[in-house]
């Protein structure tokens, strides 16, 4: 977008002087931040205006991206570089005194995800806007983000995120599209067999609209979150007590206060349940009525509209519609289930047990009667189907409701016409083993899609020295289509390029050490190879394998003084769940090893350790184009994809991994060679696991190494440690650890010096870090985005 400089100075000058009442030279720079997002919302909104009627008036179908999760990350520079309004915007300020950098620094990150699935939704959502396909979003408009992380003598506190205090400049609070929700209740038939719902809540939900730019091709779709509010009628104004009004507003405010309240309790349980029901509805029913407006048929609903269930927790997606189209449409049941059937699409993002979704169905039919009668129905109807032709086991596997609880990923894989895996190997494990009898009966809903990220942050925005230098050397195309990063294959062994590579990665790293200095007080040295894992603690991610090599190298290093290495820092980042003990007990752990380490003047700088807290989107930013070393360790099978792996080698580190998640197509891009594979493969957890033949017990007792790192968690060989050591022994041995740390630790150990001694061989170092970056392009999330619009959405366009 072209901008009239001294008009925009003129503008911004005024929305300060609306917002502030203050000029331009007094403000801070989270004001000036507050006042420079208007405006630039102000000169995006002809677009976003005239992109919402051409879709309206083109009859073009549209995608409903449901997500509980949208990990956007800090949206200014974002923004100014798709409009192209970066350099006039940072002359413009300049001219006012101030510092585009600072200006930047003052966004705070709304944390509205937990990790790689929310992160995903929204590369997802920039790659539609992007791509030109109308893709929207809708999700929950979170009070407190995720919790904003710090530690305290070593443990993990968990701090309210307050993202919205100095409140969110880019969103349009839109009352007028509110929408009612209802909840509890009892329903009855009339005597036509008419469902009466009576006696329920009501809470109002609020949409707030973001923009999501594309790429200066005028695509701005639209990310609607919505928020449970308290609205009265003037009718009702004067008839309710001052002070129950105040009770009920914070009451209201609670459903959507936070980010997956903990649902170790029922109370807990209960809210995220009506966290899920809240936002589907809402999302549906302002569908629904959008649709409306077209005038078309009913029939036509699934040619107009495609609505994705990112994961199970919008699930509820399916029986609302149901809902709307039986008893606001009058459509008979056939109809009914089609319609839904063909509207929905689901991904499944992890095998993990504990995190397919089963609700009891008590709370279900007493929270949502009339959802629930649904459900009821559409498992009715499936084992009437299926029941003869499938075994009394088969039927217990994929039936919606067994036990007293709703399956929601059974629900999902029924209900709609797509299911898919999020990496090859995951997709696989979905249909041999997680759903093997859903996908013996549907065989055809299945498919992959990998994973992909936004190269426009994960490498213009966050790595623009490496973007330069790629321009410099194969021009600019690649911006525009990831894949001609392949050009840079031709550079390979090209000595000055090689030099470059290494230069820019030397930049970044300096930059990141003089960043964590100035904000931590953190000494990491340039010149030591930056080894990093940063994603969610969670035992299968394998953390604390990381952490007890770091320990073992520590004691090698004490048993030989002499022990020459190249130096290396360890860094990691991430939060655990506030109710996930045992992980919490592993960053424990790592800032017990950090404090000895660091401080240790026998280490004499070999190796420093330094876990950074509150891991978030901006952090990843600055983190990922300064790694030379990316680990991606899960215990293989249990990783779904990942997509940190694929940032890391958009930014040329090299991977150290298992043969898990998408690091096996990131093999199969790089080849052998240019990547570090160590530990069991799929088939061998497979085969301990179905045989219970694995004795941690065994491997303990025969290994003086891991003996000794393993005794070292207990023998107060680190005294920070203390007792919370304890637990993590009792993982290995009492619970015959469970993700095959101990088997993995030599293979891991040999993997991980062999890459640090390449280090040493530059030249070839860099090479393999050019292949990394000229084969990553295969992972942008448009390409991911091209095979959702064309073979699950149905989107047809000429992208
Ligand atoms: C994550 C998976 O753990 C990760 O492997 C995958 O890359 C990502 O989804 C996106 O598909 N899962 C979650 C979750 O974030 O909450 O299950």
């Amino acid at each position: 977008m072209q901008i009239d400089k001294e008009q925009f100075k003129k503008d911004l000058a005024e929305q300060i002087q609306k917002d502030y009442s203050q000029s331009i030279d007094t403000v801070s720079t989270g004001e000036i931040y507050q006042s420079l997002a208007k405006t630039i919302r102000y000169y995006i909104s002809g677009d976003w205006i005239k992109c919402k009627d051409k879709v309206r008036d083109n009859l073009e179908k549209q995608v409903y991206y449901f997500s509980m999760e949208f990990m956007i990350g800090r949206l200014l520079k974002e923004t100014l570089l798709k409009t192209g309004m970066l350099e006039d915007v940072t002359d413009v300020l300049k001219d006012f005194g101030f510092k585009l950098e600072d200006i930047l620094e003052s966004e705070r990150e709304p944390g509205l995800g937990n990790g790689g699935l929310g992160r995903l939704a929204a590369c997802f959502m920039d790659s539609c806007a992007c791509l030109g396909i109308p893709g929207n979003g809708n999700g929950i408009r979170y009070n407190y983000g995720m919790f904003e992380q710090r530690f305290s003598d070593g443990n993990q506190v968990e701090w309210p995120d307050d993202w919205l205090r100095n409140k969110n400049p880019w969103e349009i609070r839109k009352e007028n599209r509110k929408e009612v929700v209802k909840f509890g209740g009892t329903v009855r038939m009339d005597a036509n067999l008419k469902p009466i719902h009576e006696g329920y809540e009501i809470i109002h939900a609020v949409p707030y609209d973001m923009p999501i730019i594309g790429n200066d091709d005028k695509t701005i779709n639209t990310l609607r979150l919505w928020s449970a509010e308290l609205i009265l009628e003037d009718s009702e104004l004067n008839s309710v007590e001052y002070s129950k009004l105040e009770a009920k507003k914070i009451e209201i405010q609670k459903i959507t206060n936070v980010l997956y309240p903990d649902d170790s309790t029922d109370e807990g349980k209960l809210l995220r349940l009506k966290q899920e029901y809240f936002f589907v509805s809402a999302g549906l029913q302002s569908i629904m009525k959008d649709f409306k407006k077209l005038k078309l048929s009913i029939s036509e609903f699934p040619n107009k509209v495609a609505v994705h269930i990112n994961d199970t927790h919008p699930a509820l997606c399916i029986p609302e519609l149901i809902r709307i189209l039986l008893d606001e449409e009058h459509l008979e049941w056939e109809e009914a289930i089609e319609i839904t059937r063909a509207t929905m699409s689901y991904t499944n993002h992890t095998i993990m047990q504990e995190a397919l979704e089963k609700w009891p169905a008590h709370f279900l039919k007493n929270l949502l009667p009339r959802i629930y009668m649904i459900l009821e129905e559409l498992d009715r109807r499936f084992n009437d189907k299926y029941s003869s032709s499938l075994t009394e086991e088969q039927l217990r596997n994929t039936s919606i409701i067994r036990d007293g609880y709703v399956r929601m990923a059974n629900l999902s894989v029924i209900m709609s016409h797509s299911t898919n895996g999020v990496a090859k190997l995951h997709t696989d494990l979905l249909k041999t083993e997680v759903m093997k009898d859903l996908n013996f009966l549907f065989p055809d809903r299945f498919n992959n899609k990998t994973n992909g990220i936004s190269y426009r942050r994960w490498i213009e925005s966050c790595n623009p020295t490496l973007s330069s230098l790629i321009d410099e050397t194969i021009g600019k195309e690649w911006r525009k289509n990831p894949l001609e990063l392949a050009k840079l294959n031709d550079y390979k062994d090209d000595s000055t390029m090689l030099d470059k590579i290494e230069r820019v990665k030397n930049i970044n790293k300096e930059n990141f050490s003089d960043y964590m200095k100035q904000r931590y007080d953190f000494d990491i040295d340039p010149k030591s190879i930056y080894d990093v894992q940063i994603k969610r603690f969670h035992e299968y991610k394998r953390q604390f394998l990381n952490a007890l090599h770091i320990l073992y190298l520590y004691h090698k290093i004490l048993r030989e003084p002499d022990y020459k290495m190249q130096p290396v820092t360890f860094i990691f980042g991430g939060k655990a769940a506030s109710s996930y003990y045992r992980a919490k007990k592993v960053i424990k752990f790592i800032n017990s090893l950090a404090y000895h380490i660091n401080t240790d003047p026998r280490v004499k700088g070999r190796i420093k350790i330094y876990l950074i807290p509150n891991y978030n989107v901006s952090l990843a930013e600055r983190i990922i184009p300064a790694t030379n070393i990316s680990e991606q360790i899960s215990t293989a099978t249990k990783e779904a994809s990942g997509t940190s792996n694929m940032k890391f080698m958009l930014n040329g580190a090299i991977t150290l991994a298992t043969l898990d998640g998408a690091n096996i197509e990131i093999k199969d891009q790089v080849g052998d060679d240019n990547i570090m594979i160590f530990g069991l493969n799929k088939e061998e957890v497979l085969d301990y696991q179905s045989n219970h033949n694995y004795n941690a017990s065994d491997i303990y007792q025969n290994d003086q190494d891991i003996k000794m790192v393993v005794d070292s968690l207990v023998n107060g060989f680190l005294p920070k440690l203390g007792y919370d050591g304890i637990d993590l022994y009792d993982s290995l041995l009492k619970e015959n650890d469970r993700y095959y740390v101990l088997k993995d630790f030599h293979s891991y150990k040999e993997a991980s010096a062999k890459l640090r001694c390449m280090y040493k061989d530059r030249k070839k170092w860099n090479k393999m870090s050019i292949i990394n970056t000229a084969n990553a392009g295969i992972f942008s999330s448009d390409e991911t985005i091209k095979r959702y619009a064309k073979e699950i959405w149905n989107v047809n366009g000429d992208f």
